[in-house]
């Protein structure tokens, strides 16, 4: 699979520079490889679930998820469970990825908010994502974050999908993430650097 990761880093420079039209000639024939392979790549993706279905867990793009409203833990024992699962709290990097998330947290039946992997407990306002994916997109609520009394942790409001940093402690339901089989980045998102 190193070698699978090698050519995927591969083609996504290739990507990043392929507007330059000097460069996507000279290596035209190698970006042809790579369209194939994420065009092939994407429909096999969505069309062979990679993610334990029996167990709860539903899949989007290349990634699994499970909604865990029922048990009510504190920000730190939420993601100990994901991670005891085999992933982390739950990480988004899109608009198309939060569409997906609130649609499944609108299963659940009670609460106000659900865990995310967000935090910024190392450095006060400087936000990132548990499971090291890039803190890029957002979607504050109205007037957050407030640090309100020293709220660290990130939490989905379940009506809005609105995003609220939250007391660490209180006890909530969350949503965990795993990665499934890693066949392509389909979650770009501009820098904003
Ligand atoms: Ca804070
Ligand atoms: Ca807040």
């Amino acid at each position: 699979t190193s070698t699978v990761r090698l050519f995927i880093l591969f083609c996504e420079a290739l990507e990043l520079r392929s507007l330059h039209s000097s460069f996507y000639l000279l290596f035209f024939h190698f970006y042809a490889i790579c369209v194939s392979y994420k065009a092939i790549t994407f429909v096999l993706s969505s069309s062979h679930p990679q993610c334990d279905l029996a167990n709860g867990w539903t899949q989007y793009g290349s990634n699994c998820y499970k909604l865990k409203a029922d048990t009510r833990k504190s920000w730190a024992a939420a993601r100990y469970d994901c991670v005891q699962d085999g992933g982390d709290l739950v990480s988004i990097a899109s608009a198309g990825e939060e569409q997906y998330v609130t649609g499944v947290i609108a299963q659940s039946p009670t609460g106000i908010s659900l865990w995310m992997g967000g935090h910024d407990s190392i450095t006060e306002g400087g936000w990132e994502w548990t499971d090291g994916s890039p803190f890029r997109y957002i979607h504050w609520n109205a007037g957050n974050p407030d640090d309100y009394y020293g709220e660290d942790c990130l939490s989905i409001l379940i009506n809005k999908g609105h995003w609220n940093d939250d007391n660490c402690e209180n006890k909530r339901g969350y949503i965990c993430k795993r990665r499934g089989v890693m066949y392509w980045k389909n979650t770009r998102t501009p820098s904003t650097s």
